[in-house]
């Protein structure tokens, strides 16, 4: 069974990585990814360009509708990882997240990127829904397109952008307008569902600390969502931009589902975190069975080709 992709020119002999945040802060964690069998990439931890510890408290919380977090942006700084990813970006096509809290942060560690010996992808996140008084950039349209400009100007590596959900047609039209006007390599739809609240209902309390128990919501409540978006921004898109397909993946079929939507790459962000790194063999597995059901033996065979009613 085949399940290789292409974006930016470098071949994914798997289409499974980790979703950015999950297990990918500390080289221990990487590593593990890195030669876990069935993943075929990994993307670190989302960068600032100084380290940062996050928010305080209980931050991350399992329900069995998912995950709700509000970690706050805890990093080892974009240094740390860039020295990863360079160490190791002969081994496999790597992605690079960073997540500034301004602007001039995102520009300054793009410009220190492009400046560096890495070679692989960077996936700029737009959508961090934990830092207080930072609003999701990728819902600001304008700012979105004046990053992208900026960045553009100079930058010359495969770039892809993190996007938050969206949850209106007339928006989908919005970014899409606004992404196809750039170079991009990829988009990788969608982050967590910002700013949801789960209850204890032994305690009837948050079950996270920052934020007033407010946090991205991910898991099996996600994937109707991340279905829309990834197939929502492939029918908008312009060919060359790939889509990487993250929210909601449990098992199998939940791959198939989000290439069947036009994802080229399918990220796992909630069962990761619950199973470790060995669940990248299972799902992988699990896709190949439910392809075999299908008739199918490439991962290309199915790609984007949803059927609608009517
Ligand atoms: O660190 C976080 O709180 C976080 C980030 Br940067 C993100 O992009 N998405 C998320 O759910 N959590």
């Amino acid at each position: 069974t085949t399940m290789t992709a292409s974006i930016a020119g470098f071949t994914f002999e798997d289409i499974l990585l980790n979703a950015a945040g999950v297990y990918c802060q500390t080289t221990e964690e990487l590593d593990q990814i890195l030669t876990a069998p069935g993943a075929g990439s990994l993307v670190t931890k989302s960068a600032t360009p100084a380290e940062r510890a996050g928010n305080p408290g209980v931050r991350y919380a399992d329900m069995p509708l998912g995950s709700i977090n509000s970690m706050g942006l805890p990093n080892l700084s974009l240094d740390y990882y860039l020295d990863y990813a360079i160490a190791h970006q002969d081994e496999k096509p790597l992605f690079l997240s960073i997540a500034g809290l301004t602007k001039a942060d995102n520009l300054q560690m793009l410009h220190e990127i492009q400046d560096s010996d890495f070679n692989g992808l960077v996936e700029l996140n737009l959508s961090c829904p934990n830092v207080p008084g930072k609003p999701q950039t990728g819902y600001d349209f304008d700012t979105t397109r004046q990053i992208l400009e900026e960045t553009f100007a100079f930058f010359k590596k495969p770039l892809g952008v993190k996007l938050p959900p969206y949850f209106d047609i007339a928006h989908f039209d919005m970014i899409a307008a606004v992404l196809n006007d750039f170079p991009l390599a990829f988009v990788n739809t969608i982050n967590s569902i910002g700013n949801g609240l789960m209850v204890d209902p032994e305690t009837d309390t948050a079950m996270i600390a920052p934020k007033g128990g407010f946090g991205g919501l991910g898991g099996a409540i996600a994937k109707p969502t991340a279905l829309a978006n990834v197939r929502g921004l492939r029918q908008r898109l312009n060919a060359g931009i790939k889509v990487i397909g993250t929210g909601g993946v449990q098992n199998g079929r939940d791959v198939y589902d989000l290439v069947l939507c036009g994802a080229d790459l399918v990220s796992v962000g909630t069962t990761l975190h619950q199973e470790g790194p060995e669940v990248f063999n299972r799902l992988k597995a699990e896709l190949a069975e439910q392809m075999k059901l299908k008739g199918y033996d490439d991962v290309n065979q199915f790609r984007s080709a949803l059927q609608t009613l009517n």
